[in-house]
């Protein structure tokens, strides 16, 4: 009995807390990975946690992200053009100019951080693939 009460009640939770749109998770970005706590992201903490997931990313810490470990995030025409040698792996310097150029693409202001606002656009939506 309480059992399926408490299952009710979380499914109507999820129901709830599900708008129309395959909404992501409702963990606020910036709070996530704003380390110094100023309410935005710079580059810097952008970077760590793009390398954290670098190597989330790469089990078998051969210090290289192919194609397939790569999937959902780079596509394979973006993956050919962040791996100037060719090899089809990306190193962490591969994929951190790619975190850098999607942190400038999300940054029109120029000030050097990314907003909760920025971060909701379609730019900075693609950066946060790389770093979660
Ligand atoms: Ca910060
Ligand atoms: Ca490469
Ligand atoms: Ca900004």
């Amino acid at each position: 009995m309480i059992l399926r009460l408490v299952i009710g009640l979380l499914l109507a939770a999820f129901a709830f807390s599900s708008p129309a749109s395959a909404a992501p998770k409702r963990v606020d970005p910036v709070k996530m990975f704003d380390t110094d706590n100023d309410g935005t992201l710079d580059l810097a903490e952008v970077k760590k946690a793009a390398s954290a997931m670098f190597a989330k990313l790469d089990p078998d810490r051969d210090g290289t992200l192919d194609a397939r470990e790569l999937r959902g995030r780079l596509s394979a025409k973006e993956l050919a053009a962040a791996d100037p040698d060719r090899d089809g792996t990306l190193t962490l310097d591969e994929y951190l100019a790619v975190v850098e150029q999607r942190f400038n693409a999300a940054n029109p202001d120029k000030d050097g951080t990314l907003d909760a606002k920025e971060l909701a656009t379609p730019a900075g939506r693609a950066l946060l693939k790389l770093m979660k």
